[in-house]
């Protein structure tokens, strides 16, 4: 074996130590073999952001910076209702959401604790007032809990459990509303504000599902990110018929994909965070 090989391989084993939103793996790995529990049981690995402003650009146009650790999962949105969208995580050991209004990395600007173990965070504009605010799904009843600007919640039950839950203003009223994802049938079931589901099959198997206004008319609509080509897909004509997707290439395999409209100029672009040793 030569050195090269062998440098990639421990640089291999390193990266797959970090694990994003995951922590409950390690259990897994270090009980499947006695020979290969050679890693630490809780490696801390650093979450790096690349984003970009323009659809088109395959490298990032904000600075890279560093924004919390595994096994956070970053997640972006108008906290403050003013320039766009700036990056969170949410950490599923203490359910807290750590927030800021910037790109500069460092520490939260606020932290929300919410939700219960084994919930995955997400982000709306509940209220419609313009601020975006967090939440979590709970694969073990199917619910939306909207956390709203005063602390209530507001659960909203839709889809199967355990189902990819997806946000979103689907009608453009300035109230995000919810949806899932059904990756078995490539399918996203939108929840319209009457309780009636729009479904749209859009993708192929493998795929991870993505919402952003891609041309900034204020309907949000599906995207999608493929790992295998490490590829951003952009359903840019809505959720109406007939479809038109423009696409990017942008990142690294492996890198955690997520859109949002950093410059606040009304459209969503790409960014991905990778997870570093
Ligand atoms: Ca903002
Ligand atoms: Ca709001
Ligand atoms: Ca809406
Ligand atoms: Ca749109």
């Amino acid at each position: 074996m030569s050195k090269r090989v062998l440098t990639q391989l421990v640089s291999a084993v390193v990266v797959a130590s970090c694990v994003l939103g995951a922590s409950a793996v390690w259990s897994v790995v270090r009980s499947s073999s006695a020979s290969e529990d050679v890693q630490p049981a809780a490696e801390i690995c650093v979450l790096r952001w690349f984003l970009s402003n323009s659809r088109t650009s395959s490298v990032a146009t904000i600075p890279a910076f560093s924004y919390g650790n595994t096994p956070m999962v970053p997640i972006a949105g108008d906290w403050d209702g003013v320039g766009g969208d700036t990056p969170g995580v949410y950490n599923p050991d203490t359910q807290t959401f750590h927030l800021r209004n910037d790109f500069a990395g460092g520490v939260g600007q606020v932290n929300i604790t919410f939700g219960s173990s084994g919930d995955k965070p997400i982000v709306g504009d509940w209220d419609g007032n313009g601020r975006d605010e967090v939440g979590v799904y709970s694969p073990l009843t199917g619910t939306f809990l909207r956390r709203l600007a005063d602390g209530s919640t507001s659960p909203l039950a839709y889809g199967a459990k355990f189902a990819v839950p997806v946000v979103g203003d689907w009608d453009g009223n300035g109230v995000s509303d919810v949806g899932v994802y059904r990756p078995e049938g490539t399918a996203f079931d939108l929840r319209l504000p009457d309780g009636a589901t729009r479904t749209l099959v859009y993708g192929n198997v493998g795929d991870k599902p993505l919402i952003g206004d891609w041309r900034g008319d204020g309907r949000d609509e599906p995207g999608l990110y493929r790992p295998g080509n490490r590829t951003f897909y952009f359903r840019v004509s809505g959720i109406d018929p007939p479809e038109t997707t423009e696409s990017v290439t942008f990142g690294d395999t492996g890198d955690k994909p997520l859109v949002g409209d950093w410059d606040g100029a009304g459209g969503s672009s790409q960014g991905v965070v990778k997870v570093l040793p």
